[in-house]
């Protein structure tokens, strides 16, 4: 895409003036108040003595078009990071509302849909360029080309639309190592407002991008070619202690896909942390067989500098699944990492997934079976339970669609095709659905942590557990009744 000259024209009088060039980002409204990572990390890499970055969050701002239209004036561009899911509505009311307001005002859209869609992304006449993957290089480089009015053509990782409307794809950019970039300028976002609204002194924080692991249902092979690129230690610890000062959080939930990559890594991290003296607790992901291979001097440790929460992804109660979804784990080795969690009192996430293409009944109440046993060990132990939903860029989904399955296609198709909303895909039968749903409600009641006066209604649903009768579920529908069940986004 060629900058028009009237861009061109406000750009030069901005910089006459000797003002920094103004970059819009945007965040679009999503459930929860995770910060906006995405927008940290390539706002950061912009050279802070030429740019301003203003970044605007949806789930913050209720009049969010408005502020926008009033920040693009003059402006180099508009980024917004795109999810697949609800995410895309608000990203496209936003880009509209940016194009209308200012037509020759480059609009990119990055992040894990357009990383998978960056053609079918640009078919939308309001988005001009799609980023693919890692971001912070090419949007840096995005950037300093719309400033000085040069093409994109040529930019590796993005594709864009060029002047005559064609749709041209730069080269992939190759996967940076993270720690050449600038530390995350957190001054970019109100981190006080994200305290607020999750109702907890706590920071998000990326340490690495991408994974080595190759399972069948996951994006993350395809976005990031299974490489992984992490953080190095020291300069972590030292950073998380110069955020600490700075905004006294008391917990960091790491975001990374697999932060337990490197053993290395993560021990030299937790002995500088207990070494600075930050008082803190953290969570983080773990694979199950991540897990086993740790020593117990290095859980202790983790434990020793505020290790609470872990999310080991279990997927399947059956290994025969497991090994056809390549998650490359087996159930011996969450239970066995469970065990260690247990003795090191550290709180678990264990997400199943249920509804795999052709998966049997058997498949399921293994699921289901192994759901209740790792949720009896502890109340500390969630064992969500998620419909399989074909991620895009999977490897199921190809041989999903390879068999007929047919996957939206336009933008607005994927805005409605929401994970969240918690209804299955074709492969799960409404009488299957049922149980599960049932499972659902009744598991949680039996072990979730409850006052004294409600003892009665878990003894019953724990005896409906124990023996597997969902029947009549008159509990279930009166709770639903008095508190119906909050849809996700
Ligand atoms: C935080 C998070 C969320 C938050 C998002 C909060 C927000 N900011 O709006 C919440 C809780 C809402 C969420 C929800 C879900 N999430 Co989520 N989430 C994450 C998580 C853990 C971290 C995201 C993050 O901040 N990463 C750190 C930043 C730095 O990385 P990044 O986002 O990839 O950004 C880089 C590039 O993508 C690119 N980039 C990104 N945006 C932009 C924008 C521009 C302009 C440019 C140039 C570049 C660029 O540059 C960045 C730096 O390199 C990721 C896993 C991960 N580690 O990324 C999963 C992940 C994104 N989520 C995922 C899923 C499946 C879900 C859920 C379905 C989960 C569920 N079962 O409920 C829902 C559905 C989302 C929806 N439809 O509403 C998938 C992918 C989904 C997809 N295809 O879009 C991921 C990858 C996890 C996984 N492996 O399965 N999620
Ligand atoms: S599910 Fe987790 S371990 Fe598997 S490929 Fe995705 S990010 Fe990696």
């Amino acid at each position: 895409m060629d900058a028009p000259a009237m861009a061109i024209r406000a750009l030069t009088t901005a910089r006459r003036a000797n003002r920094r060039l103004k970059v819009v980002l945007y965040n679009p409204q999503a459930v929860f108040f995770t910060m906006p990572l995405a927008l940290l990390a390539i706002g950061s890499e912009l050279d802070p003595d030429v740019y301003e970055i203003v970044t605007i969050d949806g789930r913050l701002d209720p009049n969010a078009e408005d502020t926008v239209r009033s920040h693009i004036n003059g402006a180099v561009c508009l980024g917004i990071t795109v999810l697949t899911g609800a995410p895309i509505s608000d990203a496209l009311r936003i880009s509209r509302a940016a194009k209308q307001a200012r037509p020759d005002l480059p609009v990119v859209w990055g992040g894990w849909h357009p990383s998978m869609f960056a053609r079918e992304c640009l078919v939308e006449p309001s988005v001009d360029v799609t980023v693919r993957g890692q971001g912070e290089e090419t949007f840096a480089e995005i950037v300093d080309r719309l400033a000085d009015g040069r093409s994109l053509q040529g930019c590796a990782g993005c594709t864009v639309r060029l002047a005559d409307g064609t749709i041209h794809e730069n080269p992939a950019r190759a996967l940076a190592q993270v720690d050449k970039f600038r530390a995350h300028d957190y001054r970019l976002i109100p981190v006080e407002r994200y305290f607020e609204l999750k109702g907890k002194r706590q920071l998000d924080y990326i340490s690495s991008q991408g994974c080595n692991f190759r399972c069948a249902f996951c994006s993350d092979p395809f976005v990031y070619g299974r490489k992984w690129v992490g953080l190095e230690p020291t300069r972590m610890a030292i950073r998380l202690k110069e955020l600490w000062d700075q905004y006294h959080f008391n917990d960091v939930n790491f975001q990374d896909e697999t932060f337990f990559t490197k053993r290395d890594r993560v021990q030299s991290l937790a002995d500088r942390i207990v070494e600075s003296g930050m008082k803190i607790t953290w969570a983080a992901t773990m694979r199950a067989d991540q897990g086993i291979r740790m020593s117990d001097e290095v859980w202790a440790r983790c434990k020793q500098s505020g290790l609470r929460r872990l999310l080991v992804g279990v997927e399947s109660g059956s290994n025969e699944m497991l090994k056809r979804i390549r998650k490359d784990i087996r159930i011996e080795q969450v239970f066995e990492t469970a065990e260690k969690m247990l003795r090191f009192d550290i709180a678990g996430h264990f997400p199943f997934i249920v509804g795999f293409p052709d998966e049997s009944d058997a498949s399921i109440q293994a699921t289901l079976d192994c759901a209740k046993k790792l949720r009896s060990l502890s109340p500390d132990f969630l064992t969500p339970i998620y419909y399989f939903k074909p991620y895009p860029g999977s490897e199921l989904v190809i041989e999903a669609v390879a068999r007929g399955f047919r996957l939206p296609e336009t933008l607005e198709a994927w805005a409605q095709f929401d994970y969240v909303a918690g209804m299955p895909g074709p492969w799960v039968s409404p009488e299957k659905f049922k149980l599960i749903e049932r499972f659902k409600f009744f598991h949680e009641l039996a072990w979730k942590r409850m006052s004294r006066d409600k003892k009665l209604l878990q003894q019953l649903a724990r005896y409906r557990c124990d023996t597997d009768n969902y029947r009549w579920p008159v509990e279930m529908l009166l709770t639903r009744w008095i508190l119906p069940a909050q849809r996700l986004s």
